[in-house]
């Protein structure tokens, strides 16, 4: 892992909905037509438009990444990913599938012409992903991705709880000693 990869992410805690970075990345469901959670608040600030492209767009399947405007947000484009619900599947074949949603959520943010993502801790709330363990895919998927990703400049993991902050930053840790 090359170290300098590390400083193009930070880890903060806040509400996603606010942040003024390029696309800000949304934890949706296979239908992208709205839900609780993150997928909730990303739908109430950015209006009503958001859901009416999203209708538009066929839905999305788990770890793959779709991007539409953001209305009302401060962010220029929302990339919708959906995570993998954690009950039920082979913990590999769950980190697999919620690595995935994070490196695809990125690409398609770099397609759309995006310097700057944050992301939320995907998968972490409805979905019951350990936090723990979804830290640790997060700041691994994004880092090995930033490697290869030049036209990223930063990632910021936006998180909801000051424990879920520590353990972003733990796993950012744990990365810099093994580079
Ligand atoms: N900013 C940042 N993080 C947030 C915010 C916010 N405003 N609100 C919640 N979180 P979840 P999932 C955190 O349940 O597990 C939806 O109904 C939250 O604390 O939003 O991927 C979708 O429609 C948690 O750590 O997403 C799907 O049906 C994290 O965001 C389903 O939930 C993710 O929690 C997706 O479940």
């Amino acid at each position: 892992m090359d170290a300098a990869v590390l400083d193009r992410m930070e880890v903060v805690e806040g509400d996603i909905t606010t942040e003024a970075v390029d696309a800000i990345v949304n934890a949706a469901n296979e239908t992208l037509l709205g839900g609780g959670g993150v997928d909730g608040a990303i739908h109430r600030a950015a209006g009503p438009g958001l859901r009416d492209e999203c209708a538009k767009l066929g839905g999305c399947l788990p770890g793959h990444a779709k991007v539409t405007g953001a209305f009302d947000l401060p962010a220029r484009w929302v990339v919708h990913t959906v995570g993998p619900v954690y009950d039920g599947l082979p913990p590999d074949d769950a980190d697999r599938l919620l690595g995935a949603a994070y490196v695809n959520a990125l690409l398609a943010a770099a397609e759309a012409g995006a310097r700057s993502v944050a992301f939320p801790a995907i998968s972490t709330g409805a979905y019951g992903f350990p936090q723990d363990q979804a830290a640790r895919v997060a700041i691994l998927s994004v880092a090995r991705a930033l490697e290869k990703e030049d036209r990223i400049d930063t990632v910021r993991f936006v998180c909801f709880s000051e424990d879920q902050a520590a353990l972003h930053r733990a796993a950012m840790d744990a990365l810099r000693k093994l580079s």
